[in-house]
């Protein structure tokens, strides 16, 4: 495997390249192009200008998080075939930048969803924190005032303004998407995008949905093992893959993850791996990476990918704020630096005990 950071870009980012660059065994970052709209063709001069800033300060681009999907392509409007041949320009070039690994998701509407994005911790820090009962009170535009409200200045991936202000019309758009219908949806975009992966080895890793159920009764889908496997089956190509969450796939406590890692062989092309930890099964807050301060055994997460030979790009997840950085909730630089750390000694035990 290959530890990384997620990485904005110079323009959005609070932490630089010289600072990843020097966290222990981080090699790499994952990026994209922040100010890109889901739709918009990708400029071949922009992704090996963001390739080369990278390279320039001694890591490599192992990856894209994420080139994100139209929301035609996820109803499945009659204008999707131009979005999808967009998409398809947009990783041919990224493929003959030698970018060979894309994460996306296919959620409707938002992205990853918070009720909170500073929790205080018992020890001070603060983390994004979810309970269901604070999502069913709000209405969605409520919801993404709040967020805003508390996101230290910082646009938050999925949480763009000018998409939040469109909320209306996009829970109008996918007023007749059931599961099925998104199943299919992704079916066709994906059979479309398959030829393209081939040509060039890029390997496309589904971001799971976050939480791991319906939110404001959108339909979601990428959310337990049934549901994964028969994505994987229905196109059923090496290079149609997942991006394994454990933080998303973890909120339902009824997804067992090393089982889960277990079971897609051959078919994670990328790991985020942070802990959780659950004060009631509707909620929960984003602990340190450490296994005893949050509900997940990470040794346990940890040696599952080793036992499927996992060898993708991984990152620690979201950090706590800790230290007084202020920086984009889940995306500072110390707690992410001292999650790196760990998963990369959990690492080192595994590989030298077996
Ligand atoms: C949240 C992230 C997600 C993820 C996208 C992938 O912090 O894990 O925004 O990047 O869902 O497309």
């Amino acid at each position: 495997m290959q530890m990384t950071l997620r990485w904005y870009g110079s323009k959005y980012d609070t932490v630089t390249l010289k600072q990843i660059r020097q966290i222990p065994g981080v090699t790499g970052v994952i990026s994209t192009l922040y100010g890109t709209k889901p739709g918009e063709v990708w400029e071949m001069e922009d992704i090996l200008a963001l390739k080369k800033e990278i390279e320039d300060a001694g890591l490599t681009l192992a990856g894209i998080e994420s080139v994100n999907i139209h929301d035609a392509i996820k109803v499945g409007t009659p204008d999707r075939d131009q979005y999808i041949d967009n998409y398809i320009t947009t990783l041919e070039r990224l493929g003959q930048a030698g970018i060979h690994m894309v994460c996306y998701n296919f959620m409707p509407v938002f992205d990853w969803t918070r009720t909170e994005l500073a929790r205080v911790r018992p020890d001070g820090s603060t983390v994004l924190a979810y309970t269901q009962e604070a999502v069913d009170a709000l209405n969605p535009e409520d919801m993404f005032a709040s967020i805003s409200a508390d996101a230290n200045g910082a646009i938050l991936p999925g949480w763009e303004p000018e998409r939040m202000a469109r909320i209306k019309e996009l829970f109008e758009m996918y007023k007749d998407v059931d599961d099925e219908k998104l199943f299919a949806n992704l079916k066709y975009f994906l059979e479309r995008i398959m030829p393209v992966c081939d040509k060039y080895d890029i390997n496309m890793a589904i971001h799971p949905d976050d939480p791991a159920w319906s939110v404001f009764g959108l339909p979601r889908i990428i959310i337990n093992k049934a549901n994964i496997l028969r994505m994987m089956k229905m196109v059923d190509n090496p290079h149609n893959g997942v991006t394994f969450c454990s933080g998303s796939y973890g909120t339902n406590l009824e997804n067992d993850l090393p089982d889960m890692i277990r079971s897609l062989k051959g078919r994670i092309h990328f790991a985020h791996v942070r802990n959780l930890k659950f004060n009631s099964p509707t909620d929960f807050e984003e602990s340190a990476h450490l296994s005893s301060d949050g509900t997940f055994d990470m040794y346990e997460i940890m040696l599952a990918l080793y036992d499927i030979g996992f060898t993708g790009p991984i990152r620690p997840d979201h950090g706590r704020m800790i230290w007084d950085e202020v920086a984009m909730p889940g995306y500072g630089l110390y707690d992410r630096a001292l999650g790196a750390t760990y998963l990369n000694g959990l690492w080192e035990a595994i590989v030298k005990t077996h």
